[in-house]
């Protein structure tokens, strides 16, 4: 007996990460067509297997599946806007990085052209896709997730967040601020090391060691804030206020901008001054929803 056909899909966008989706889904026996304002970028592609279309609408008309993958929500909307008219029964899957608010508006707009829509966070870097660590978060349609799942799966884990547009876009960009504020800390302590001469090789794996270690801390962060139970595990919010100035005044010393820390410590001070000195860091959080 033969294998089920896979179904076919197009891809928009040959940036780094559209060409490895559709890389991805090459690979997993999808007959995949491609298209990218610029040419020259699916020669790869095409020897593979796939199919370079000339226009946007073009590629749409050969996919069940319409994965998105462009710069931005300001080009999605310039690209789609003439494919409008082929674009009902098909499902619209953009995994361009945006905004939840812009997520909500593409699947109105999508919606009113008779297409579903599902809207992706990639958790993952170009190389990682259609590898066991990628994680592609999608919300929209329940009905829509299940129909594509399979399909998507060639992407890599595929989560469904629930039906708000809006969802996936949320987590991600969430994942993002705690992936960017580790990399700014990480920058930071790296500045500071240097300066006194040690390579940067050399203290990484004390600070991964470490970075690892307060990563078990969350769950229990994550408590206290759902719960508002802030009682501290040893590590009042106070006592980290005032070490918090030799954090700063170390980094001056050895010439190092004060710049990304000056935030946390505003923060810490706020916590202080609104009476959370004797609570964990989960008291934080709140300031911040206030700001
Ligand atoms: N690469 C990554 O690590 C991250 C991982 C997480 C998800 N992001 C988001 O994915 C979107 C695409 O990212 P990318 O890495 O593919 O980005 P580029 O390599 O810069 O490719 C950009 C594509 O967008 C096309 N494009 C740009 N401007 C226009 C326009 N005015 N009209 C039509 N297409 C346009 C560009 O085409 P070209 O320059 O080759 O003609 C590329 O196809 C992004 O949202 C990330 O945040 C990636």
């Amino acid at each position: 007996m033969s294998a089920p056909a896979r179904r076919p899909v197009t891809v928009l966008g040959l940036g780094a990460m559209g060409r490895a989706l559709a890389g991805a889904l090459v690979a997993a026996g999808h007959p995949t067509t491609v298209w990218n304002r610029s040419p020259g970028r699916a020669a790869a592609l095409t020897a593979a297997g796939a199919t370079e279309a000339g226009t946007a609408a073009e590629a749409v008309a050969a996919g069940d599946l319409v994965v998105v993958c462009l710069l931005d929500d300001e080009v999605t909307r310039q690209v789609l806007a003439p494919v409008a008219p082929v674009l009902a029964g098909r499902t619209l899957v953009n995994l361009t990085n945006g905004t939840p608010e812009q997520a909500r508006r593409l699947a109105e707009w999508a919606t009113s052209h008779g297409a579903d829509h599902l809207d992706g966070g990639i958790m993952a870097v170009p190389a990682m896709i259609g590898q066991p660590g990628a994680l592609i978060l999608y919300s929209g349609p329940e009905e829509a997730f299940r129909a594509g799942r399979e399909t998507l799966a060639a992407f890599g884990a595929a989560h469904w967040l629930g039906a708000d547009p809006g969802a996936a876009s949320l987590h991600d960009l969430a994942l993002l601020a705690a992936m960017y504020g580790m990399f700014g800390g990480y920058l930071h302590a790296v500045a500071m090391i240097r300066a006194a001469g040690v390579p940067a090789t050399g203290f990484t794996p004390l600070a991964t060691d470490w970075l690892t270690a307060m990563l078990g801390a969350l769950p229990a962060l994550a408590r206290g804030v759902d719960s508002g139970d802030h009682a501290a595990d040893g590590s009042a919010v106070g006592m980290q206020a005032a070490a918090f100035g030799n954090l700063l005044a170390a980094s001056r010393e050895v010439g190092v901008s004060t710049s990304l820390l000056e935030p946390v410590r505003r923060l810490l001070d706020d916590a202080v001054r609104a009476g959370h000195g004797e609570d964990g860091l989960s008291a934080l959080v709140d300031l911040l929803r206030q700001a």
